[in-house]
């Protein structure tokens, strides 16, 4: 993409009314628009994020063996009466009667619609096990939408829900769905810690929350610092494989780490004093095992091995897509803006021109970005007739891991710098081998 041609409103002063830095830089950087309280449009950068946050979900999530589809976000209230849960999730849930006097709601969550999708199509336990995800949007009208996208009214969600036929298998699910989150948040670049929580209008008595560690964190955590050294990194894994499943949620959920609706001072005071921290945590996911409190309110029943019809044992799980901007740029930013981490960054690198008009200069940055266009990569080449020092400043804050900045100078010895926008350092190579650098980054093969 040329600067010159893309749609990046990116703000000189700081908004006001943003509290942190995340909400502040998204502002700043032109991601996102508030449309009312709570509620945003994605500009076309932050939708670009947002797009690739989802599409990492949905790649772990397929490879965990879950099946994607789609639900809407319009509900009836009758599924909610049937479950108990229309009286029951009070004033957070956006109520909307239709023309004909019908009851409706913008869905908070979606395990009665999805449980009576199951209902009407699935009679046999041979159909087990089961899990059906989506990402969409979810309401919930918050006391006190804040912090721009991290709490919202309007927030998109992946959220997915099993079927099974026994507790056991069901609790493989909540295994399944841990392991698969620790992998999703790592590919992102961050460290989002399982923690014992309390389950909420969702109900059941096992939850874990999945907390990235941030000072503007809403909740209060306490854990054993041991748990920080551990990465889940690129094993490989068998997620139908109970014995190995278990084991990774045994390694990651021993420790002491609880929010602060689980806590309990005595539990703690068992880890070593000098490992014990309390700190602030943001939830970017969580996951539930509620056995059958949707499918024996909803008659979500399959016939077992010996023909008797048997209500499934189910479990939810999420992760908040949307939020999730919010916690990478907290945990990833600095003075002059964000700093992207590879696996979710909206521009793989960017291309700053020190002289537009110049006519080797234009040259260069014109087969720089052929070329790593050519090899899949996505840059953004910044061409419009601007001061250096402008053009620095704008990629600090939109925050691409990668600058190739061409000059009439460097040029004339032919080479480029390349920066990383993470650790300021620059180093000056020929156009060529900065392009196979960048590539080797991003697994891009050279033919
Ligand atoms: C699990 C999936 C549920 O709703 N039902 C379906 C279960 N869980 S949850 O914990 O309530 O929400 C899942 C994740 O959504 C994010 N989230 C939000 N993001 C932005 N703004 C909000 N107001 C908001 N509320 C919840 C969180 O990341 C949460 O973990």
């Amino acid at each position: 993409m040329r600067l010159s041609r893309y749609f990046l409103p990116v703000l000189k002063e700081t908004p006001a009314e943003a509290q942190i830095v995340s909400h502040r830089l998204m502002l700043r950087a032109g991601m996102i628009k508030q449309a009312s309280a709570g509620i945003y449009s994605w500009l076309p950068m932050g939708y670009k994020v947002l797009k690739n946050i989802e599409n990492i979900v949905h790649e772990e999530q397929v490879r965990a063996g879950h099946i994607p589809m789609l639900m809407p976000t319009l509900q009836s209230a009758d599924l909610w009466k049937e479950s108990g849960r229309y009286d029951a999730y009070g004033p957070e849930m956006l109520r909307i009667e239709d023309r004909h006097g019908r009851d409706m709601l913008y869905g908070p969550t979606n395990e009665e619609l999805i449980t009576d999708i199951f209902r009407s199509h699935v009679g046999s336990y041979k159909d087990l096990p089961l899990t059906l995800y989506h990402i969409q949007w979810k309401f919930r009208d918050e006391i006190r939408p804040r912090f721009g996208v991290m709490r919202g009214r309007e927030f998109l969600m992946k959220d997915g829900y099993n079927f099974d036929l026994t507790k056991e298998d069901a609790l493989h699910a909540y295994n399944r769905h841990l392991v698969s989150y620790l992998r999703t948040y790592e590919r992102m670049g961050l460290q989002a810690i399982p923690m014992r929580a309390d389950s909420g209008p969702i109900g059941g008595d096992d939850t874990h929350e999945f907390l990235v560690l941030a000072d503007t964190g809403e909740s209060e955590v306490f854990y054993d610092a041991e748990i920080t050294d551990l990465k889940f990194g690129d094993r490989a894994i068998d997620y139908d494989d109970v014995a190995q499943c278990q084991a990774v949620l045994e390694e990651f959920t021993s420790r002491y780490a609880r929010t602060d609706e689980t806590h309990d001072e005595a539990e703690f005071a068992k880890v070593p004093e000098a490992r014990r921290r309390t700190a602030r945590g943001i939830e970017v996911g969580q996951i539930f095992y509620f056995g059958t409190k949707y499918s024996d309110a909803m008659g979500a029943k399959v016939a077992d091995a010996d023909g008797n019809r048997v209500p499934v044992h189910m479990g939810s799980h999420g992760i908040g897509v949307s939020r999730l901007l919010g916690a990478i740029i907290e945990a990833s930013h600095d003075d002059n803006g964000i700093i992207w981490p590879e696996g979710v960054t909206p521009f793989h690198c960017g291309i700053v021109n020190l002289k537009q008009g110049d006519d080797a200069a234009d040259a260069a940055c014109d087969a720089l970005y052929a070329s790593l266009t050519a090899l899949g990569l996505d840059p953004l080449y910044d061409d419009r007739n601007e001061r250096a020092g402008g053009k620095f400043a704008t990629m600090d804050l939109i925050g691409l891991p990668w600058r190739i900045t061409v000059g009439p100078r460097g040029l004339k010895n032919g080479v480029v710098e390349l920066t990383s926008r993470r650790t300021g350092e620059s180093e000056e190579l020929p156009p060529e081998q900065a392009i196979a650098k960048v590539a080797a980054i991003y697994g891009k093969a050279i033919a």
